[in-house]
């Protein structure tokens, strides 16, 4: 039978979650304490960590969890921070299996508050190297861009001199786009795309969570992504969907968030089976586990309850997951 021990030993890769989103309500609390962060007074959901938390089970929609998500950012300050934030997330992902992971963060989220980006990557890059050491897990770090900011300002961090000395040391191989999806799509920021691909570095773009499919082809054919994140609304159209099965692009999808953030009803409603059917790739992944009530394990388990997988569906998804990750092709043969 297929329960919670088989899905944890199977070899995970993870490519859809944001390291600020592995802000535990706890951390939170104990980051606020020391560094005098004052949380908002008119808000009763932080009178506590258990407050916050029973908050966290009723977000209404993914703008609704983004306002938790950016205050919840205001107490991270020091490099130190950072690197606990992402050393409690590599500890968990590592526990639920995890080999390799591909994490995103908000750089912008971070320098509009007078957080350096050098202090949020070398707190993340020092946690990252902790992971591979004392885990043996390997990770790789993912810019992601806002796109409720205007593509101007997006483009002006994309090339500063501390975002570019990253790109070049290797430090970070990709960009995302992330944030409130509707009403932003994709082409808004084909010069960012068309900069970051000439440099040569990997792309991905949210696509298709609350937005329609017609986001998804625009990222594919305006931003020329590599990855779409989420993408579930590419089940409305087939046509779409035969077109990225053919092109083998992978979606990362992730049922728990989808549900919390009210984009479907039910982990049944979550088009897993459709996409086996069709032949899309696909990984499961946990996207904000801290505020979604769960890591990736717990999504590969809501999955199997929902859709009774076969053994074979899953070694499709495992697979899938291996090969489209980032990671040189002698990672992928240590993890097949
Ligand atoms: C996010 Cl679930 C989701 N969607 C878009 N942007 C995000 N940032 C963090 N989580
Ligand atoms: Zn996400």
């Amino acid at each position: 039978t297929i329960d919670r021990e088989f899905l944890k030993a199977l070899p995970k890769c993870e490519h859809h979650m944001h390291l600020e989103g592995a802000l535990s309500p706890a951390l939170l609390f104990q980051l606020a304490a020391q560094n005098n962060i004052t949380l908002p007074q008119d808000d009763e959901c932080y009178a506590n960590a258990e407050t916050l938390s029973t908050r966290y089970k009723g977000f209404t929609s993914l703008d609704d969890f983004l306002g938790y998500y950016y205050m919840g950012m205001s107490v991270l300050i020091q490099s130190s921070d950072f690197e606990a934030l992402a050393w409690d997330y590599f500890q968990h992902a590592s526990a639920d299996g995890v080999q390799h992971a591909e994490v995103f963060f908000d750089p912008q989220a971070h320098m509009s508050r007078g957080v350096s980006y050098k202090t949020v990557l070398s707190g993340f890059t020092a946690a990252s190297e902790r992971a591979e050491t004392e885990l043996g897990m390997t990770s790789m770090l993912t810019t992601c861009f806002l796109r409720h900011l205007p593509p101007k300002d997006c483009l002006d961090v994309f090339e500063s001199d501390d975002v570019q000395a990253s790109y070049e040391a290797g430090a970070v191989k990709a960009i995302g786009l992330d944030s409130s999806e509707l009403p932003f799509p994709p082409d808004m920021f084909r010069d960012l795309y068309a900069r970051a691909k000439a440099q040569g570095l990997r792309l991905t773009a949210h696509a298709g969570e609350e937005g329609p499919s017609s986001y998804i082809s625009t990222a594919l054919d305006t931003l020329h992504v590599d990855r779409i994140d989420h993408g579930i609304r590419l089940a409305e159209d087939p046509e779409l969907m035969a077109k990225i099965a053919a092109r083998g692009t992978l979606l990362t999808v992730c049922p728990l968030s989808n549900v919390v953030l009210r984009c479907v009803d039910r982990v049944e409603q979550v088009p897993i089976r459709k996409f086996l059917d069709a032949g899309v790739k696909f990984s499961i992944n946990s996207d904000d586990p801290a505020y979604f009530g769960g890591y990736i394990l717990d999504n590969y388990v809501a999955v199997q309850h929902a859709f009774a997988l076969s053994v074979g569906d899953w070694e499709t998804i495992c697979k899938a997951a291996i090969e489209g990750s980032w990671c040189g092709e002698e990672r992928k043969k240590e993890m097949l």
